[in-house]
């Protein structure tokens, strides 16, 4: 049992019935020209997290955890994508339209995958979801319990969007999630401090939050 200093108190869980869920980290929301810069984001805000979310990966490999790595993405005749998603708001390009890196927010275009710095590798989970949560319409919650995971280590993008709706339908489940607070970030630094406050507030009616450096310490221990 390894137990981290997080907040509002501490978390602990067995390495072996946790998994590291890391949101969204594609080259659409965090590359000019993608998903995110269509909406009218300035998405440079979101590369500072990705060398902490790799020192993260790396450890929780060499420690042997399941990783899961998550991607929005729409099937090629967007027929996961409901009209609602699609025809919101007045973004340069709709999902499915074709931009610079591909068809915006469609599988297997170079803009939907994930960043190089934070690439799949042989044994891990890549979870294709055409929502925000990432227990909506992908099979995930089977998967996990199938495995025995019971706990849950959040990173990704974006905050207050994807990983916030993944960590409330991943409480609702069951597991007990932590967000580290270090790897993930918004277009919206308030949003995410907002967030990363409402998820732990009132007893940790969501989750846990603890920096990286919390985590990679308990690792070692
Ligand atoms: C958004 C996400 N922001 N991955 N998606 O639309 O947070």
């Amino acid at each position: 049992m390894k137990t981290i200093a997080a907040q509002p108190f501490a978390y602990a869980f067995e390495p072996a019935h946790t998994a590291l869920v890391i949101i969204d980290m594609q080259r659409d929301f965090i590359e000019p020209g993608g998903f995110g810069e269509t909406l009218g984001n300035d998405v440079s805000l979101l590369e500072a997290i990705v060398p902490a979310c790799q020192s993260v990966l790396l450890a929780w490999r060499a420690a042997g955890g399941l990783v899961v790595h998550t991607r929005e993405a729409h099937r090629t005749d967007l027929s996961d994508c409901p009209p609602a998603k699609r025809n919101r708001g007045n973004p340069t390009l709709r999902i499915g339209d074709a931009g610079p890196m591909g068809r915006i927010l469609v599988m297997g275009e170079p803009g939907n995958q994930i960043i190089p710095a934070l690439a799949p590798i042989a044994g891990e989970l890549v979870i294709d979801k055409p929502g925000k949560g990432a227990f909506y319409a992908t099979g995930l919650h089977e998967m996990l319990q199938a495995r025995g995971i019971t706990h849950l280590l959040f990173m990704g993008v974006t905050t207050e969007v994807c990983v916030q709706t993944s960590m409330r339908e991943a409480n609702d489940r069951g597991y007990d999630s932590l967000l580290l607070e270090d790897c993930t970030e918004s277009y919206f630094p308030a949003f995410k401090a907002a967030a990363v406050e409402m998820m732990r507030a009132q007893g940790a009616i969501v989750g846990w939050t603890a920096g990286s450096g919390q985590l990679l310490a308990a690792l070692q221990r």
